[in-house]
């Protein structure tokens, strides 16, 4: 026996209609109520498939060797967070990873190894562990590694992408290179000596909304935390965290992800807080403890793990530590939809 009601709903749902009452609560709720959980992924245990990626297909084969981060509350959909996409790239020595362009915009967190590079717009930049890299929208980009009688050696890092916030807006364009590797333009450092000292040549307009340094060596990140961790408050929740900048506008150096670099010495025991970001975060140095809800994350150096949106956050740190991380704020900034609480 069916009742009159789910007759009618179901006569509607023929007709494409739905009854917004049934599902008004959910449409609207109180507060954020995010499918993605929070999530760690302990770098010792997935480095092994890492490199067991290595031995079963090429860079070329794969055009981006690369294991996902799926977050478990999202599987199947390529995604750490709603909006969030992170992978662990590997490059082996000798190979590289064929040119190509998307809407969707890419950074780049060295995990370990050095002397791979990755050319972005004319221009390479050499990778070693700490360093922030960007790929801007739309922009022709490669990577390569020298092969090992030059030196070369496994080279790791975390890719960040906007994937799944392309996927909601169907803005997602693609296009290969007809060569490998694009034609380099400038010499290495041309960027960050034009634009990485609060200088910027005289007569330069910005044509995009991306920072022009695309590369922030980890060398000028970590001076910067340390002497700041010896001359400033430690904030209770954040410890001393920078965000990197786009010297064009002060604004984030991407425009739909922002990201950050903090320090916390030895002993904090951060206070609570809520954000509407859903944000990523890689231990750079030193080892302590998340809470994210619920969940009890103890981490090391490289470990990853995801705070989704509006997820209670605090941290106790062992050792001093040092956070990099990335969030969709920009994006919901400009939207004026960006909330964080502080307990
Ligand atoms: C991409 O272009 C890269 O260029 C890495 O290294 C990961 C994931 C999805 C789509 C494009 C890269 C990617 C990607």
């Amino acid at each position: 026996m069916t009742t009159p009601r789910q007759d009618y709903y179901q006569t509607l749902s023929q007709a494409n209609l739905a009854p917004l009452w049934v599902s008004l609560s959910n449409l609207v709720p109180s507060h954020p109520t995010p499918k993605a959980v929070p999530a760690l992924w302990k770098y010792k245990e997935v480095r092994p498939y890492v490199m067991q990626a290595g031995e079963l297909i090429t860079a070329e084969e794969a055009v981006r060797r690369v294991l996902v981060l799926e977050n478990p509350g999202l599987p199947g959909k390529s995604s750490i967070s709603s909006t969030l996409y992170a992978g662990l790239q590997l490059i082996l020595p000798g190979e590289i990873a064929p040119s190509h362009r998307h809407t969707q915009s890419a950074l780049r967190f060295v995990m370990e190894g050095k002397g791979a590079w990755t050319a972005v717009n004319g221009e390479r930049t050499t990778m070693s562990p700490g360093d922030f890299i960007i790929t801007p929208s739309w922009r022709w980009h490669d990577h390569g590694n020298p092969r090992a009688e030059e030196g070369g050696e496994p080279v790791v890092w975390l890719d960040g992408l906007d994937i799944p916030l392309l996927v909601h807006l169907d803005a997602g364009f693609a296009e290969n290179l007809d060569q490998a590797s694009q034609p380099i333009e400038r010499p290495e450092g041309f960027s960050y000596a034009q634009f990485g000292h609060n200088m910027a040549p005289l007569r330069y307009t910005p044509t995009d909304a991306t920072s022009p340094i695309f590369s922030y060596p980890y060398e000028r990140t970590r001076e910067a935390l340390d002497q700041l961790s010896r001359f400033e408050v430690i904030d209770e929740w954040d410890g001393v965290k920078l965000r990197y900048i786009n010297p064009n506008t002060g604004g984030f150096a991407m425009p739909t992800m922002a990201t950050f670099m903090q320090f916390f010495p030895a002993g904090f025991k951060g206070r609570t807080y809520r954000s509407t970001d859903s944000a990523v975060f890689t231990v750079v140095e030193g080892r302590g403890t998340a809470y994210i809800d619920d969940a009890v994350f103890p981490f090391s150096p490289k470990d990853i793990f995801i705070a989704p949106s509006w997820a209670a956050i605090r941290f106790e740190m062992d050792e001093d530590v040092v956070l990099f991380s990335y969030s969709d704020r920009p994006v919901q900034q400009a939207l004026n939809l960006f909330r964080e609480f502080r307990e």
